[in-house]
Parts: structure tokens; sequence; C-alpha cells
């Protein structure tokens, strides 16, 4: 009788959908850290023969589970990454073409575009954003306020009217708008709360909680603060912001989140793009010293440490067996933060690979990627497969048994049959950029650069007579891109493939690609109505990936690759993005 009962009350358990598998357990709490500037060599189990940075803390995660070793973002900056990650659509889709999102820049994200945290806000999710966001605000700053914001300290500052003091007009507007809410922030797209910096080494020099800034900037930060890879453009700033209370801070707030979230009955999403290992290079004390190779290389220990701690805070809330735990970085490692210093004393933080943060090199944009996931991920396993950032919107959707709209997640595909350690081919093609938008695609094992050069803080060369006006590496016998492109025949038909599929993309659902894993062609590119300008659709714009040209395949005069990188106006060399 006891067995009887038993049994039916698993068959109703079953039928009301209370059991699931041990081995895969609906409705993970999800974490996703996002290191900043992070270069694929930086992480000791990526790079063990030329790494010299300990990381300790991510290399337990990776021995825990997957580490990737092909794993891509969508640009070698910042803002265009994000989007890419947040909505697993390109970024190129959008009207960022190039470069950054600015400062005081508007939202990249539309209102109306679904999030991984709106996604899983959908299925029941509490969902945190805690870092950086660098993706744009609504500042309720007036054109006649707009000077007021920005314009001190010389080359530092900005642009506008240069001035090094804080005066009661400028106070009075700061008063003004920082009372304000600030409107097109995380919270706005599918985040229940947000805590943070917009950029660490930009103003506001002030930690943000929702809409609001905490506290009111009266003043600009000490001039020795925009030396040495510290802050980048001077302007409003609390009286006593110390940039090193920055990570700390952040990191309070997540073991906080996760303690909380571990008790409440729905699960929960916690976005962590971390401000580090990105300027301000600003260590705390216990760890100035501690590498021996400059303070980026402190910075990333104190970085390895904080995700340390966020595992411990996770480990004694109780949840870590039910919570899948991602880490990666946005880009690789700038060159501008003593890389030259670091390579001379034998650390080389894009590891194998050519290039930095910012180029279409794969130091760009081949980013750390460890997944952990206890009873589905097998610990201490890899995975050599191609996948990028913008698979978490429909690796987590296929993690919910959920099927995404069509007009969301136009260019990821499910890594859920990697996780739970198949080996095949999730996705035939990737395209990364370099920061000046030059174009990088990945077909297989073949990589093409649409341009001679990385694209990156170098540029796009001018092509000279004869020259080159492409490149083409076979990743799989040439990982550095090292050796002089060549179009032999084979390779010229590779690319030719990649250029054809590349203008399927667009225009023809499922024309390529594994069955029922290709979705780039679904939604044509095209934003939907209602949808703001900031999230124009240009796809047409990048329809054609050119050709490395030859005397019978020169591309049209209207589709030659860029000569000259595209100015942007947000930068300058003194304000690394
Ligand atoms: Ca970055």
């Amino acid at each position: 009788m006891k067995s009887a009962r038993l049994l039916l009350f698993a068959f109703l358990a079953f039928s009301c959908g209370q059991i699931t598998s041990p081995a895969a357990p609906a409705r993970p709490n999800i974490i996703l850290i996002l290191a900043d500037d992070l270069g694929y060599g930086d992480v000791q189990c990526y790079n063990p023969q030329r790494g010299k940075i300990p990381t300790p803390n991510l290399d337990q995660l990776a021995s825990q589970g997957m580490r990737f070793t092909d794993a891509h973002t969508s640009s070698g900056v910042c803002s265009p990454t994000r989007y890419t990650l947040l909505t697993g659509r390109y970024h190129w889709r959008t009207s960022l073409q190039a470069g950054i999102v600015g400062y005081l820049g508007r939202p990249l994200i539309a209102p109306d575009r679904l999030t991984l945290a709106g996604l899983l806000k959908q299925h029941g999710y509490r969902t945190a954003a805690i870092g950086k966001w660098h993706l744009g605000w609504d500042w309720a700053i007036t054109p006649a306020q707009r000077p007021l914001f920005a314009g001190f300290g010389g080359k530092a500052g900005g642009g506008g009217e240069v001035t090094t003091s804080v005066s009661d007009a400028h106070r009075a507007a700061w008063k003004e708008v920082y009372a304000k809410p600030i409107g097109g922030g995380p919270i706005t797209r599918g985040f229940d709360t947000y805590f943070g910096t917009d950029v660490p080494n930009w103003p506001p020099y002030c930690f943000i909680e929702n809409d609001r800034t905490v506290g009111t900037p009266t003043e600009l930060l000490a001039p020795a603060r925009l030396a040495k890879n510290q802050a980048s453009i001077q302007g409003p700033a609390l009286k006593d912001w110390a940039l090193e209370t920055i990570l700390p801070a952040l990191t309070d707030r997540a073991c906080a989140v996760i303690e909380r979230g571990a008790k409440q009955a729905e699960p929960f999403f916690l976005y962590m793009p971390l401000t580090s290992p990105h300027t301000p290079l600003a260590v705390n004390k216990e760890w100035q010293g501690k590498s021996g190779l400059g303070d980026y290389a402190d910075l990333v220990m104190e970085t390895d440490a904080t995700v340390g701690r966020v595992l411990a805070a996770l480990e004694k809330s109780g949840a870590a067996d039910k919570t899948l735990v991602i880490f990666t970085s946005d880009n690789g490692c700038a060159p501008y933060i003593g890389v030259k210093e670091m390579e001379a004393k034998g650390h080389f933080p894009s590891g194998p690979l050519r290039g930095y943060k910012a180029d279409a090199w794969e130091g760009g944009h081949r980013v750390p990627f460890i997944v952990r996931w206890p009873g589905v991920v097998k610990p201490g396993s890899r995975c050599d497969q191609l996948v990028m950032q913008a698979d978490f919107m429909a690796t987590f959707a296929d993690v919910l048994g959920t099927k995404l709209p069509p007009t969301a997640g136009e260019d990821s595909f499910s890594l859920l049959p990697l996780l739970r350690g198949e080996d095949k081919v999730i996705r035939e093609h990737a395209i990364s950029h370099g920061s000046s938008g030059l174009a990088s695609l990945r077909q297989g094992q073949w990589k093409f650069i649409a341009g001679p050069a990385g694209g990156g803080f170098g540029g796009v060369a001018a092509p000279k007579d004869n020259s080159p006006r492409a490149q083409l590496y076979d990743l799989a016998t040439d990982l550095g891109e090292t050796k002089k492109p060549t179009l032999a025949k084979t390779a010229s038909a590779c690319c030719h493939s990649c250029a054809v599929r590349t203008k399927s993309f667009g225009n023809t659902p499922s024309a390529t690609g594994p069955a029922g894993s290709h979705r780039c062609g679904k939604a044509n590119g095209n934003s939907s109505p209602g949808q703001q300008a900031a999230d124009l659709a240009v796809w047409p714009h990048r329809k054609t990936i050119h050709l490395a040209p030859s005397s019978t395949t020169s591309p049209p005069t209207s589709e030659k690759p860029r000569t000259s990188p595209p100015r942007n106006p947000s930068w300058s060399s003194n304000s690394p993005p």
C-alpha cells in the first residue's frame, strides 16, 4: 500500500512537472561574470606556457566545469560586445558600426528588444546587473547643459570648452541632472535591479543604483587620477571618490544578491560585468606588487580574487549545486596598459594569439570562456568548438525549454548540446569586428579579415598597390595568424563560400548551418516596428563581406574595403574606451 501511494505521488508530481532529472535542473540560477579587457592568455589555465599571472580561482572554476578554447566576442571593444552578449544579435545590425557608445551616449539596446534578463524574467527569475553597463543611458541633460558635463582638463577632458575649475553653473546643472532618474539603463532592459558604475574611467565618478546616482557629484577628480592608466575623462565626481573602492563594492553587492537569491523561491540571474582589469588600474593595497609584472597584472590577480569571493558566497549560500556559472571577458587585453613590459618579463596576455583589444585578429576577440554547471557539465572538460557570447540567448532559452520569438536572438545558437558533452558543430560561422568596424569572418578553420591590418587601435591601413587587401588564415595550422595571406585555390573557394553564406544571413532563412540551429536569417536582420533609431538595422551595409581581391574577383567600387577608420568623436588618444 505504501509503495502504491509513493507511486501515485510520483505520478502526480511528474504530471505537475515537479520532477526533473537531477542531471538537468530546471531553471538553475545563473551567474554570468564578464571581465573587462582580460586577455585570452591572462588566465593561467589558458596559457600555461606563456602566462605568468596566478589565477587560482579561475583555474579552479575551469577544473570544475568546461573550458571553451574557441569562444568569441562580436567585437574587440566594450559596447558592441555587450550588446551582442545581452541580445544574441550582432551589434553591427544596429547603428553601432564602429567604436563604442560614447560619453553620455544614448541607449544602444532598443526598449523592446529581448535581453537575457528579459527572457529570464519572463520565466520567473529575479534579475540583477552589478558592474559596468556601458550601453548608454538617457541622461536628462539639455543641450544647453551639455558643455557643463565635459570639457575639463585638456586632452583628457572629453571634448568641449576646456576648463579646469568648477563653477556655480556647473554645480547647479549637476545638482539638477543628478537629482533626476536616468532613463534607458539596465532596469529598463530586463533587470530588476542595477548597481555599478557606467564606465569606471569616465564621469560621473560615483555609483549608480537602479536609475539614480548614489550621491551628487560636486567636484573634479584629483588630476593625478587622470594619469598612468587611471581615469580617462575628467568630469563630475563625488568629493571623496576613490577608484579603488569600485571593485570591492561591486563584489560586496554581488555576494549580497547571491545570499538573498539563494533564500528565495524563484531562481536568480546575476549579470556581473566587472570593471576590471580595464582602466582605471586602481589596485587595492593587498594586491599591489603581488604579480611582479606591473599594475595590470596585479589587477588581474585582484579580479581573480573577486571571482573567488563571488564563488565562495555562492558556496556558502548552499545554492552552488543548482547554479550555472559562466565566466568570460568582453575583449582582449588592452595594448596600452604596459603589454610590452609584461611581455619582456615573459607574460603574454594574448597567449598564442595575434593582436590585442580592439583588433580583428584573434587577440581582440577570442576570450576565456568557462562554464560550470553541476550535474550537467563534466568537471575538467574542454570544448574546442567555435562558439560566441551571442549564444547565451539561445542557450538560456534551451535550458528553460522555451523557444525564442522570431525577433530575438537572431545570431544565437544553443550551446546546450556542448554543455551536455556532445562534440558537434554548433555554429558554422562567426563574425567579429575590430574597433574600426573591420569585419573578420570565421568558417570552420578558416579566418577571413576584410582588410589588410588588425582594424584596432592601429587602424585600417590603406592598401598599397599589389599588396593584399584582405587576410586569410588557416587557424588549424596557424592560430597565431602569422603566415602571409595566400589565396590558394582552396582558400579562395572557402572565402567565396563564406561570402555567399554571409550574404544569406540577412535574406535566406536556414540556407546554411546545422539543421534546426541556424537562426541567422529568421528575422531578416531588421528591427521590429517601434524600435528607436538607436537600434536601426543597417544590415544591408554589411551584406557583402569583401573577398580578397584578385584580378578576376575585384568587388565593385561601392564594396571596396574601407581605407581609413571611421572617425569616432568620443575617443582621443588619452581616453581609452
Ligand atoms: Ca572591454
